[in-house]
């Protein structure tokens, strides 16, 4: 696929299984994270599927942001395909327990990020009337759980703006997909719990998660659908769970 894409978040979990498999399919990439040792690692593996070039910045920061867009490599420039994925929880707190750090985070990263991005690319996506938006949502931005309040309120948000950016990209032949994860065993839960491993792999116990490769599989499956078709909206879960707070765990 003679094609561009930007990843955010692409130094773990989702974003790195997504560059992967864009790799194997020939799609020229552009990987974005803050960790810069993950991102040298990838460009070397990767670059041997593809042509890669790497950013280091983070979502939150509006000027790094700016600037390291404005810093692509000229043949990396038309990008086809923006992934906004780049987001975590940090903390599960009740309302009145919640540490107002974490909420900033969240809100900073998962919605401001994901604005600032695509704020830089959109442009010259409407410029060449073509372009493809997949927005890394959650089961959170769909129903909200104890103690999960602003990072489902960030989700939500995510969901909210997919859906106006349909509206609003209409015009332009631009596509924009969302896609809705339940439970994934990624870093996310070391991030959510700042580290504790022992908290992070119970969340993951007794069940089979999903694993990052199957959310991977989806979203290429979504770009690589013909150019009239748009895939709103998926959510996926893992088969052992009907719900954010409802998970069939092995009994033992
Ligand atoms: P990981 O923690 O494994 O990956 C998160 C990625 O986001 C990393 O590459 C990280 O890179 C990047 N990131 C985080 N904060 C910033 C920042 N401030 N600036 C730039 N990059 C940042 O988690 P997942 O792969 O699971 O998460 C990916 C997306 O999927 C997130 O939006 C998450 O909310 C969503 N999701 C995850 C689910 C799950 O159960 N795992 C379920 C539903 C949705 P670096 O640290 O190098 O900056
Ligand atoms: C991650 C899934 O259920 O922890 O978005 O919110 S959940």
């Amino acid at each position: 696929m003679n094609k561009t894409a930007f990843i955010t978040g692409a130094t773990s979990g989702i974003g790195r299984a997504t560059a992967s498999i864009f790799a194997q399919n020939n799609i020229r990439l552009i990987l974005c994270g803050r960790r810069k040792d993950r991102l040298e690692e990838l460009q070397i593996t990767l670059g041997k599927l593809t042509e890669v070039t790497t950013l280091s910045f983070d979502v939150s920061n509006r000027k790094e942001v700016e600037n390291a867009i404005k810093s692509i490599p000229e043949n990396f420039k038309q990008i086809d395909i923006l992934i906004n994925n780049a987001g975590n929880a940090h903390g599960l707190s009740s309302i009145q327990n919640g540490d107002i750090n974490d909420w900033e985070a969240m809100l900073d990263i998962n919605v401001k990020g994901l604005l600032y991005v695509s704020k830089a690319i959109i442009p010259q996506m409407i410029e060449r009337n073509n372009g493809f938006i997949v927005n890394i949502g959650s089961i959170a931005g769909k129903e909200v759980y104890a103690n999960g309040n602003v990072y489902c309120a960030s989700k939500h948000a995510v969901n909210a703006l997919n859906k106006s950016m349909r509206l609003d990209l209409n015009n332009y032949n631009i596509r924009v997909s969302a896609i809705h994860p339940g439970a994934v065993e990624t870093e996310f839960s070391e991030v959510r719990f700042k580290g504790d491993t022992k908290k992070a792999a119970a969340v993951y116990d007794g069940y089979d998660p999903l694993i990052a490769k199957d959310i991977a599989d989806i979203i290429y499956f979504v770009i690589s659908r013909p150019s009239h078709v748009n895939i709103e909206d998926l959510v996926v879960y893992p088969t052992a769970q009907a719900s954010a707070s409802v998970i069939r765990k092995n009994k033992e």
